[in-house]
C-alpha cells in the first residue's frame, strides 16, 4: 500500500501540475506511441500525428482518470472499476501496455520537474502508478 509519505508526495506533485496534467499525459501518450509503436494499434481510428487534437483530447481523459485516482487513493479499485471493465472487456488492451504508458509518464514528469524528481518522489510515483495499473487490470481474467 502507499505510505502516508508516498501519498503526500504524490498529492503535492499533483497540486503543482495543476491544470497541466492533461498536457503531460498527452506528452506521455506521444512518447508511448513513438517508443512502443505496437501501442498505436488500439488507436487506429484516431489521428496520431504529432500535435493531433484527438490525442490531446484522449490525453485529457486519461489525465482526468489519473487525477480522480489521486483524489481517491484509499479507494482505487472501486474508483477505477468501470474503467477497468472498459479496458478489459471492450477495448481489450494488453495489460503489459499499461506499464509502457506509466513508464513514459514518469519520464515526462522527470523532464518537466527535474528539481522535484528526487529518488523518493520517483519511488512514490512509481508505486502510485502500479496501484492505478493493478486497479485497471483487476477486471482481466
Ligand atoms: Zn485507456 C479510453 C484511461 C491506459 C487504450 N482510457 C480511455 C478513457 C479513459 C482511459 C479515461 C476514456 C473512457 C471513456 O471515454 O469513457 N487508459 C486510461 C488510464 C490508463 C489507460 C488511466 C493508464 C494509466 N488505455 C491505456 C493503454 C491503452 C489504452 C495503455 C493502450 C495502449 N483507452 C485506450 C483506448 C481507448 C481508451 C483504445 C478508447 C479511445 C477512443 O476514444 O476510442
Amino acid at each position: 500500500a502507499l505510505s502516508a509519505e508516498d501519498r503526500a508526495l504524490v498529492r503535492a506533485l499533483w497540486k503543482k501540475l495543476g491544470s497541466n496534467v492533461g498536457v503531460y499525459t498527452t506528452e506521455a501518450l506521444e512518447r508511448t506511441f513513438l517508443a512502443f509503436p505496437a501501442t498505436k494499434t488500439y488507436f487506429s481510428h484516431l489521428d496520431l500525428s504529432p500535435g493531433s487534437s484527438q490525442v490531446r483530447a484522449h490525453g485529457q481523459k486519461v489525465a482526468d482518470a489519473l487525477s480522480l485516482a489521486v483524489e481517491r487513493l484509499d479507494d482505487l479499485p472501486h474508483a477505477l472499476s468501470a474503467l477497468s471493465h472498459l479496458h478489459a472487456c471492450q477495448l481489450r488492451v494488453d495489460p503489459a501496455s499499461f506499464q509502457l504508458l506509466g513508464h513514459c509518464l514518469l519520464v515526462t514528469l522527470a523532464r518537466h520537474y527535474p528539481g522535484d524528481f528526487s529518488p523518493a518522489l520517483q519511488a512514490s510515483l512509481d508505486k502510485f502508478l502500479s496501484h492505478v495499473i493493478s486497479a485497471l487490470v483487476s477486471e482481466y481474467r
